[in-house]
Parts: structure tokens; C-alpha cells; sequence
């Protein structure tokens, strides 16, 4: 391990030798920790780390102020959308999905090392349970989403196949998201078949450059944003590794949408007959201030504004319709070709700019107290993952329905958007609406009909409590066997017992 006086000549080169300040009062156990943590900090790196985040964050408003001008919606002929489409174009496109699913060339990519601050849990925001009957958190439904669409994939081919699962975490959530899925025996899916790896993480830096320190002895780092993606890949050979398993198609997603429709194959296939290699699924905006980017073109490239950097007058600007000029909400859900992925992480990857956040980042003041500052004093640096869109030779987006589609977890409740309530209300709704196409007829507790076809469509609690597992089911398919002309009163969980015994007997 490199000594004291090595780490500390770094720092100097560096323009951090503040970093050591309370050197001569560690114990020897935190002097080990700190000297450990700093090694890992090459000095030409911090320098140009702390030089960029002073040097951007004295931008105006950390945005370009041309951006406006650069701006223009995404070309129809670059988009698909699931609700513009007839059923036959829809068919062929998950068709082409499932048939790349059963051939084993479809993983999935959970970005999940950021630190769900909004929402203020303490652990992996994959962990939360939104309150559902079931009491099924983030990650149990993810996994058997995978579990499900891997048996219908494997069913239409008559095949058995794997949907590898890779997890990037990060420093904060490596250690207990592993513990966790070891605790749930990995959900049921096959350890070998989860792969979880760790993004690099970046000091907090001063509005003059300087590396903070959050105790005497730990600097304080934060995750280098998800599109740390494209380093993480390189460092833990996660290429080397799909290449292995003959994965050729990739569906990045975060971490918080409930309705996340993992490997979907309506996406998959409609990218791949489009021969994209890069690819975004969008909703249409909710109202000009959600906190979602918008998909567009700058200067002719498609690119992702995100919703931080998009002046709020460009946000409100409307096409003639009447809708938002740029109402592609981007919902964190890509598809990537491995080869793209290759290319990106190989020459690209230098290119990303890092964004800026400013934060209230606590430290330790010169007399060594602890303070939590009450304005932002710290600037953290981030990458974007959408940043690599300009890089695509083919980039297409996918217009999917928001009810069915987008529910993210971001605020803790009372919060009336994005919040437990919320992301819970989205995913009963929606299992209330299978359940009525299915045939389902719900009755109160005095024994009467509770309304069929709900109008206007569901907003707030439906009528009835209705959770159907994604084993049962992964979109509202095959659900008329159990359903079909029954009454159920409320709360109904249509787990792979319940569905056993609503099961017709085969004659
Ligand atoms: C993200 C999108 C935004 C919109 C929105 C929809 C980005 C940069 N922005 O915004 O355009 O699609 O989601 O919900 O994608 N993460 C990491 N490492 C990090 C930081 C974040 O893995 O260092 C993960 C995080 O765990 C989550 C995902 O990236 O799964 C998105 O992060 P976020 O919730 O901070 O992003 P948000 O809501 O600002």
C-alpha cells in the first residue's frame, strides 16, 4: 500500500494536500482508512476533477445558454410508438423480442448505485416495499418479471432460456443489495445468472475546487453518476462476460419504476427490426416541469435534455396541437447493442461530459467540528447514461403508454407525485384493468357489482384491491383462464398458488 509520504506528494501535485489536515491526530486505524481511500485518487485525475467542477459550475445555471436555439423535437421517422401502432405491427415486434429472448441474446442491466436521496431510506431503493398485499419490494418484482418473461420466450420456441440480470451498484449499494438477494435466495433465479458490479465513485468538491472532507478521516465521495455505467463495464469486464453468454441486445432500466417492463419484447423487437443500436423508451410528458429529460435532437443529434438542464420557457413551449414541443419524457429504459456498448466504453467514453449538482454536502470545518451546512456548498460531478445517444449510428425512440409503463419512486410520502402512494395506486390500477379485460367481475362487501369499465380511466385508488403477480402474469397475458366470468370480492392476490386453484381442472 503506498505510504503516507507518497499519498501526500500526490495530493500536493494535486492541489489537495488539505485533505491530510488532521493527519497527526488520526489513529492509526483511521490513518489506514483514509491513506487507502486517497491512493485510489490518482492525483492528474483529482486535479482535473476539482478544475472541472469549479470551472462548470461557474456556467450560468450550469446550461449552455444557446441550448434553446440547438433544439428541435426528434423526427417522427425515428420514433414507434405501442398506442399509434396496429395490433399486427405490435405482434410482430414482440414476436421478434421473445424470438431473441429464447435464443439467449437478451440481457438486462439494473442501474442501481444511486443513493435514492429524495426518497430518504437509508438502503438500496430496490429494497422498498410500496405496500402492496403482497408485500413484494422493487427487486422481488424485477426478478420475477425476468422469471416470467423467460418462460413465455422459452414456451413459444419450445426452449429453455436465461435472461442474465447485471446490477450495477455502487459503494453504498453493493453490500447490502448482495445481502439482500442472498437472504431471498436470489428470488428464485439462478446466482449464477445475477452479476453485480460497482461503479467508481468521485470526491465532492468545493465552489473553489477543493476536495471536501466529510470526518477527518473519509473525503466525501458520491457514485459518478449512471453513466459511471460505461467505466463500471470496463472495470469488471461485464462485456467480456455477455460476449461469453452470446448476449447481443441489452435493456438498461432504473431502479424505481414499478411498472418496469424488464426485457420487454415489444421493445426489443421493434429495435431490433428497426436495426437500432441505441434506443430509448418515452412517455408523453405529464406536465412541462416533470422531473423527467427530454428526448430531442441537438443540432441534428439525438440527444436526452435532462429535466435539470432545460430552461423552464422551452419547457413549456407547445407544437401546434397544443401539446409540449418536446413532450418525449425519457423514462430511463435503453436498449443498447453490445457492440454499440463496446464501442462506447472503448473510445466514447472520454468524450461524456460530466454534469454538475450542487449539493449540501456536510464537512468538517477547519477546527475539525462537523457541519451540515444549511445552503449547497459542494458540487458533485455526474455522468448521464442517455449521454451516449450522440454517439448511435441508429437511434430510435419507443413511445409506450405511461399507465401501463411509468410509475417512479423518487419522493417519500406525503409527496403527491412519484411517491409510495403513488407508485402503488399505478400498479393496482393497472392489475384491476387485466383483471377486468380478463373477464373478472369485482364485488363490494354487500355482495355488489363494483364498476366494470372504470370512466374516465383510473385515477387514485381503484375499486377494488387486485395484485396479480408478474409469475402469473407479465402484461395483463393469459389471465382469462383464472379470471374469465368470476366474482372476487376485494382484496384479490392472484399469486402461483391462487392461480393453481382458480385453475380449470384439464379434461
Ligand atoms: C432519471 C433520468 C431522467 C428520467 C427519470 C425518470 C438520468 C440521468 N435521468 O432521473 O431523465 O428518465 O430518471 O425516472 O438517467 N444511478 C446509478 N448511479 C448513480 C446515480 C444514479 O446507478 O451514480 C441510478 C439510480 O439508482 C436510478 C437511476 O440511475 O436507478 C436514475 O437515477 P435518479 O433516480 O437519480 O435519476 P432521476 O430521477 O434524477
Amino acid at each position: 500500500m503506498a505510504s503516507e509520504r507518497q499519498v501526500r506528494a500526490g495530493l500536493r501535485r494535486a492541489g489537495q494536500e488539505h485533505l491530510l489536515r488532521f493527519w497527526a491526530e488520526l489513529a492509526p486505524g483511521a490513518r489506514a482508512a483514509l491513506l487507502a481511500e486517497l491512493a485510489q485518487l490518482e492525483p492528474e485525475g483529482l486535479r482535473e476533477h476539482c478544475r472541472q467542477a469549479a470551472a462548470a459550475c461557474a456556467l450560468p445555471a450550469g446550461r449552455p445558454s444557446d441550448l434553446a436555439a440547438r433544439l428541435r423535437p426528434l423526427p417522427p421517422e425515428r420514433m414507434g410508438s405501442v398506442s399509434r401502432s396496429d395490433p399486427e405491427t405490435r405482434r410482430r415486434w414482440e414476436e421478434e423480442g421473445f424470438r431473441q429472448i429464447a435464443l439467449n441474446k437478451v440481457a438486462v442491466l439494473l442501474l442501481a448505485g444511486g443513493q435514492g436521496t429524495r426518497l430518504g431510506v437509508a438502503y438500496p431503493k430496490g429494497m422498498y416495499r410500496v405496500g402492496l398485499p403482497s408485500g413484494k419490494t422493487l427487486y422481488q418484482l424485477q426478478a420475477e418479471r425476468i422469471r416470467r418473461v423467460e418462460r413465455l420466450a422459452g414456451e413459444r420456441r419450445g426452449t429453455r432460456c436465461t435472461v442474465p440480470w447485471y446490477i450495477m451498484t455502487s459503494e453504498f449499494t453493493l453490500g447490502p443489495t448482495a445481502e439482500f438477494f442472498k437472504e431471498h435466495d436470489f428470488f428464485h433465479l439462478d446466482p449464477a445468472n445475477v452479476v453485480m458490479f460497482e461503479q467508481r465513485m468521485l470526491p465532492a468538491v468545493t465552489f473553489d475546487g477543493k476536495a471536501i472532507l466529510e470526518r477527518k478521516d473519509k473525503v466525501a465521495m458520491a457514485p459518478d453518476g449512471n453513466g459511471g455505467l460505461y467505466c463500471a463495464l470496463a472495470d469488471h469486464q461485464i462485456l467480456e462476460d455477455m460476449e461469453r453468454r452470446g448476449v447481443e441486445f441489452v435493456h438498461v432500466y432504473c431502479v424505481d419504476n414499478i411498472l418496469v417492463r424488464l426485457a420487454d419484447p415489444a421493445f426489443i423487437g421493434f429495435c431490433v427490426l428497426r436495426g437500432a443500436d441505441c434506443g430509448a423508451k418515452v412517455v408523453e410528458k405529464a406536465y412541462p416541469e416533470e422531473p423527467v429529460g427530454v428526448v430531442c435532437q441537438v443540432d441534428g443529434v439525438p440527444q436526452v435534455v435532462e429535466y435539470s438542464e432545460i430552461s423552464p420557457e422551452t419547457a413549456r413551449l407547445r407544437a401546434p396541437d397544443g401539446g409540449l414541443l418536446y413532450n418525449a419524457g425519457n423514462i430511463c429504459n435503453h436498449f443498447f447493442t453490445r457492440g454499440f456498448l463496446q464501442m462506447v466504453t472503448r473510445e466514447c467514453e472520454p468524450l461524456l461530459k460530466p454534469h454538475v449538482a450542487v449539493k449540501k454536502v456536510p464537512y468538517v470545518d477547519e477546527e475539525g467540528n462537523l457541519v451540515k451546512p444549511l445552503k449547497p456548498n459542494g458540487i458533485k460531478m455526474e455522468k448521464f447514461v442517455f449521454d451516449v445517444f450522440q454517439f448511435a449510428k441508429n437511434f430510435v425512440a419507443f413511445e409506450v403508454l405511461r399507465e401501463e409503463e411509468f410509475s417512479p419512486l423518487k419522493n417519500a410520502d406525503p409527496a403527491d407525485r412519484d411517491s409510495p402512494c403513488t407508485a402503488r395506486r399505478a400498479l393496482l390500477a393497472q392489475h384491476y384493468r387485466w383483471a377486468l379485460q380478463a373477464g373478472a367481475r369485482f364485488l363490494d362487501a354487500h355482495g355488489t357489482r363494483l364498476p366494470e369499465l372504470p370512466s374516465p380511466p383510473l385515477q387514485g385508488d381503484p375499486p377494488a384491491v387486485c395484485e396479480i403477480s408478474p409469475l402469473v402474469s407479465y402484461s395483463g397475458e393469459g389471465l382469462e383462464v383464472y379470471l374469465q366470468g368470476q366474482e372476487f370480492q376485494s382484496p384479490l392476490v392472484l399469486d402461483e398458488d391462487q392461480a393453481r386453484v382458480l385453475q380449470p381442472p384439464e379434461s
